[in-house]
């Protein structure tokens, strides 16, 4: 995505500089005028990408990551973000067990993530960020879910994403859920080498897919 116009560019230049309170007005006048919610995240996730590159060459420092972070969630906190996400299925969709793997506290693609399952009315257990493989299969045996979905924002995390893979193999659970795993730096190379069932770069994408394996019949189901 390169091609702004000049509105998309100046919520993502906001972002870039941390500017918390214009961010906030572009954000939610975007919303009011009717920009699609998912279109605005991507415009976000772009501000973000130039912080991080901010980051790597040293004009920013660790607390700018976390301000970038705190302007994300307010405007996730937005009044019309929120509705997008309350979903209108009634009847439950599918579980599904997710978590950031162990050795990454990053979880704002996460969240992000959870709010679409649950707007597809998918029951969610989230064990938060930084989850041990353990924890991961103990949820698995204790939930019974349809999907169990990784997030590991750090490149360093392929092999952590694997050793869950590795683990669910382990204790026979492996076969009893469809496994997907996101986050930007993925390709189909590590995704094969990780061994999950999908991979997505963008929540909404991987969102779809799990909806997708629920329409076809893939998973338990869930009851009520
Ligand atoms: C904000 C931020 C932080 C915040 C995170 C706050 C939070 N609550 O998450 C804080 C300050 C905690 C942080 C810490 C660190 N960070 Co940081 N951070 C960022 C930054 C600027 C933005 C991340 C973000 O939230 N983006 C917006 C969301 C929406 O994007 P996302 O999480 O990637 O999610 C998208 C996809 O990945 C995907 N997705 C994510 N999860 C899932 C899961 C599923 C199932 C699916 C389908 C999809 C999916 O969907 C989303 C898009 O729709 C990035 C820069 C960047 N390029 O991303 C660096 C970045 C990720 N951080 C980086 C680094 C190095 C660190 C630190 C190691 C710094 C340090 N020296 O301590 C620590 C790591 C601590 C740890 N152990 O995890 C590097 C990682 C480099 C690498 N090769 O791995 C980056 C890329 C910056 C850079 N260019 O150097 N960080």
């Amino acid at each position: 995505m390169n091609d702004f116009n000049k509105m998309d560019e100046s919520l993502i230049r906001f972002v870039e500089q941390l500017d918390e309170e214009n961010t906030l007005i572009l954000a939610n006048e975007a919303l009011v005028e009717g920009m699609d919610p998912i279109y605005l995240l991507d415009l976000m996730n772009e501000g973000m990408k130039r912080v991080g590159k901010l980051y790597d060459s040293k004009d920013y420092y660790i607390a700018d990551l976390i301000m970038a972070g705190l302007i994300f969630r307010q405007v996730l906190e937005l009044e019309k973000m929120t509705a997008f996400f309350h979903g209108t299925y009634d009847k439950k969709t599918g579980k599904t067990v997710i978590g950031t793997v162990k050795g990454d506290i990053h979880d704002i693609g996460k969240d992000i993530f959870r709010h679409m399952l649950e707007a597809y009315g998918f029951d969610v257990i989230d064990l938060g960020v930084d989850v041990p493989r353990e924890i991961f299969v103990k949820n698995v045996e204790k939930h019974k879910p349809d999907i169990v979905a990784l997030s590991g924002v750090l490149t360093s995390t392929v092999e952590e994403m694997k050793e869950v893979v590795n683990a669910l193999i382990e204790a026979c659970l492996r076969d009893q859920v469809k496994i997907i795993i996101g986050a930007n730096h993925l390709t189909q190379a590590t995704f094969r080498y990780i061994g999950a069932d999908s991979f997505a770069t963008d929540a909404s994408e991987g969102a779809k897919v799990c909806k997708e394996w629920m329409n076809v019949g893939y998973g338990q189901g869930v009851e009520g």
